[in-house]
């Protein structure tokens, strides 16, 4: 596929844009604040001044935009028939119903779904690390997919198009909440004027160590067997409580650690004191899940 439309020019589209531009592919581009096309026009790309125009220039559409009411609002700018047969791949960060949404009225329009998550940062799009979470049918996914793979290896989570942000935000979480631990750390050195430079090798060391042991929890999440280790859950809350103390001591916030402790101290009131970890999950599960 050769020709292809990027609609939104924030920071992730521009770069997305970049990327096909030096790989050489016919690029058209739209964005509703029309002057950051500029400097993608001085690198080769077609500016569209209308959204129809956009997406007459190619069978494969790219939206990368700030959320999904923006790009309902994009949508609704479009004269009826112009999806008609395209490709909308929906870089857009959101939720699994938002894109089962978008997925349903895309089709109604005529074309294929693809929802997408890019895990990077603009910089390093293209680069060997980079990698883009997809769902949708898998027949249109795979049609296009070497094309995409010049952002970044592709990783096709499913044919339902909820999958994508459900890795996605499933993935964000587990950064947000090593970025909240590293912080609440940074906090508890700076009460003393200890340097964070000082600690954060130490920090790195021990989250390496952690996160070896995911692939153990993860089967026992998924197998529902939890095992008695030697650090069981009385132990950690036991813990997590003196990180509270000792964080109201030192005149530190405990705003990010106590729901942590919450969530350790119910599990012990439920029965697993002397389990692993992963006999937490099912206490995070509410109603509408699956498990
Ligand atoms: N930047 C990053 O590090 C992350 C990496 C992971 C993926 N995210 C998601 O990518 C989407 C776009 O993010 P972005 O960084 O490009 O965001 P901005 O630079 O703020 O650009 C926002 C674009 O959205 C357009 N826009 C906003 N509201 C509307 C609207 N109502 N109608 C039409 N377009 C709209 C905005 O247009 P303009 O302000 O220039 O006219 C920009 O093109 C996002 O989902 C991240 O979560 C990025």
């Amino acid at each position: 596929m050769n020709n292809i439309t990027i609609i939104g020019l924030g920071a992730m589209g521009t770069a997305v844009a970049n990327a096909f531009l030096k790989k050489d592919l016919t690029v058209t581009v739209w964005n509703r604040s029309p002057h950051k096309a500029q400097s993608l026009v001085a690198t080769g790309a077609h500016h569209a001044i209308h959204i129809d125009e956009a997406l007459g220039a190619s069978s494969l559409l790219l939206i990368s935009v700030l959320d999904y009411p923006a790009v309902q609002d994009i949508f609704h700018l479009v004269t009826d028939g112009h999806l008609d047969g395209k490709t909308v791949v929906n870089l857009t960060n959101g939720t699994p119903e938002e894109a089962r949404k978008m997925a349903a009225w895309v089709n109604d329009q005529g074309a294929a779904y693809i929802d997408g998550g890019i895990m990077v940062t603009p910089e390093l799009i293209g680069q060997p690390d980079a990698f883009v979470l997809y769902s949708g049918a898998e027949d249109s996914f795979r049609a296009v997919e070497s094309t995409l793979t010049i952002l970044g290896s592709p990783a096709y989570v499913g044919d339902d198009p909820a999958l994508a942000p459900l890795y996605d935000l499933s993935l964000l979480s587990a950064m947000f909440g090593m970025f909240g631990g590293f912080l609440h750390a940074a906090a508890l050195l700076r009460s003393e004027a200890v340097p964070t430079a000082h600690g954060t090798p130490m920090i790195m060391s021990l989250l390496k160590a952690m996160i070896e042991l995911f692939p153990e929890i993860a089967h026992e999440i998924d197998t529902q067997e939890y095992p008695t280790p030697s650090s069981n859950n009385a132990m950690m809350a036991t813990a997590l409580r003196k990180v509270l103390d000792g964080s109201r001591e030192q005149g530190v916030s405990g705003d990010l650690v106590k729901p942590i402790w919450q969530l350790f101290n119910q599990g012990v009131q439920n029965g697993q004191a002397t389990r692993d970890i992963s006999a937490l999950v099912p206490l995070l599960l509410t109603s509408h899940s699956a498990s």
